[in-house]
């Protein structure tokens, strides 16, 4: 698969291919800007850049290497906020997020799902598949339950 990236030895869950705006910004509504990005979903992340080598630069530049007994442990830590953070690469911490299939009044596309974080971002994320974001959708309620009591 496409996931090379690796939490506490843990693969990611899934990433690929998405269109995605934020909506709102630290409770701010904020202007449209729909931009093709490669998602990934590690653990509570999801992280959104360019490209897929882009991801992958940008989040091990993000690890930790940590010698814990005879195991390496990868553990990564991403910027929430501060100079990391762009608009074509920012990651979000899905813990107390929602993710629910996006009214019309929210965009005129098909295939939209709407996450809201608890930090006050809101995103809208795009596929032209049908399975793909039916496929995303349940990876996001899949991560937002495991990490809801962390
Ligand atoms: O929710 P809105 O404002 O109708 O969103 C549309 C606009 O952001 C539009 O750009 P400008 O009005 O900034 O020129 C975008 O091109 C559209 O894609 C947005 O709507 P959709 O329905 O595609 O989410």
């Amino acid at each position: 698969s496409t996931c090379l990236l690796e939490t506490n030895n843990k693969p990611c869950e899934k990433s690929g291919p998405l269109n995605v705006t934020k909506i709102t910004e630290h409770g701010k509504k904020v202007r449209k800007n729909w931009t093709s990005s490669w998602t990934v979903l590690q653990g509570s992340q999801l992280i959104f850049a360019k490209s897929q080598a882009v991801a992958t630069s940008w989040v091990s530049d993000n690890l930790i290497f940590a010698n814990l007994g005879r195991e390496r442990v990868f553990t990564y830590v991403l910027f929430q906020f501060g100079s990391h953070q762009s608009k074509t690469e920012f990651s979000v911490d899905l813990k107390g997020a929602t993710v629910e299939k996006a009214s019309k009044d929210k965009s005129s596309k098909k295939h939209v799902l709407e996450v809201k974080t608890q930090r006050g971002t809101e995103l809208l994320i795009q596929s032209d598949s049908d399975s793909i974001i039916n496929e995303w959708f349940k990876a996001l309620t899949e991560a937002i339950n495991i990490h809801a009591w962390e």
